[in-house]
């Protein structure tokens, strides 16, 4: 971690400062950015990324993408904005974490770090490593259970219990459709669709029908 005023030469140390053409807030000046980034940089292998509202959205794909990068510097403020001649002369990938107001770029920046960090062989087990991967297929994860069978009226889905390897294989697919489809029909409208997962799909939309119908005080034509 750096701090900016560390590249100020003024009495006051600023980094930033008044908008051209009026406005409120402040933006943060070049000449720290830059020289913070001739400073730290480490030849041309280091790749710099600026954490902006207005940045391209970060992405799990962007994570494994910046996991094979030898060297990040993550620039980030706690102001109105960059002078916009920073991300543009440093060449800087600029990322927004999404579509919400924070007030400063360090919890971003943060996020991105910690979604790399993750995907750098050696910085986690490798059970972990293997999450990373069912992300890919590009579909919400099934619901988990542990123990008591049983809470406070709520039961775990006995097919869990079964011992039946390839039904619960079959649930677990099933449920992670039928959560994706709640939750991110727009992840389920990219997924790529087995000939299996089609069916489970058809399965899920019937009981959604139905639940709806039942819901409407209206009866299906299987009772
Ligand atoms: C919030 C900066 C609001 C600037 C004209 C042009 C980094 C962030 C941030 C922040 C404004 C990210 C303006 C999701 C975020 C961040 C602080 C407003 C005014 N006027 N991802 N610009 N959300 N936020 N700018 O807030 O720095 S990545």
């Amino acid at each position: 971690m750096h701090d900016l005023r560390a590249w100020t030469h003024d009495r006051h140390r600023q980094v930033d400062d008044e908008p051209y053409g009026g406005g409120a807030g402040m933006v943060l000046k070049p000449e720290p950015a830059f020289e913070a980034v001739d400073a730290l940089r480490r030849g041309p292998h280091t790749r710099v990324i600026v954490l902006s509202p207005q940045g391209l959205p970060f992405s799990q794909a962007m994570a494994e993408a910046l996991a094979r990068e030898e060297h990040l510097i993550l620039l980030c403020g706690r102001y109105e904005g960059f002078d916009d001649r920073i991300p543009q002369g440093l060449d800087a990938l600029e990322l927004s974490i999404g579509d919400y107001v924070l007030t400063g770029g360090e919890l971003p920046a943060l996020v991105v770090l910690d979604a790399v960090a993750r995907l750098i062989p050696g910085v986690l087990g490798d059970a972990a490593s293997a999450q990373a991967d069912s992300f890919a297929t590009g579909l919400l994860e099934y619901p988990q259970y542990t123990r008591p069978p049983a809470y406070r009226g709520m039961a775990v889905p006995l097919v869990l219990l079964s011992g039946d390897h390839k039904a619960i294989a079959r649930w677990r697919r099933k449920e992670a459709i039928r959560r994706t489809r709640e939750r991110r029909p727009d992840l389920l409208a990219r997924a790529a669709l087995s000939e299996l997962d089609r069916e489970l799909l058809a399965e899920v939309e019937e009981e959604a029908a139905e639940k709806a119908a039942a819901k409407n005080g209206k009866r299906t034509t299987d009772g």
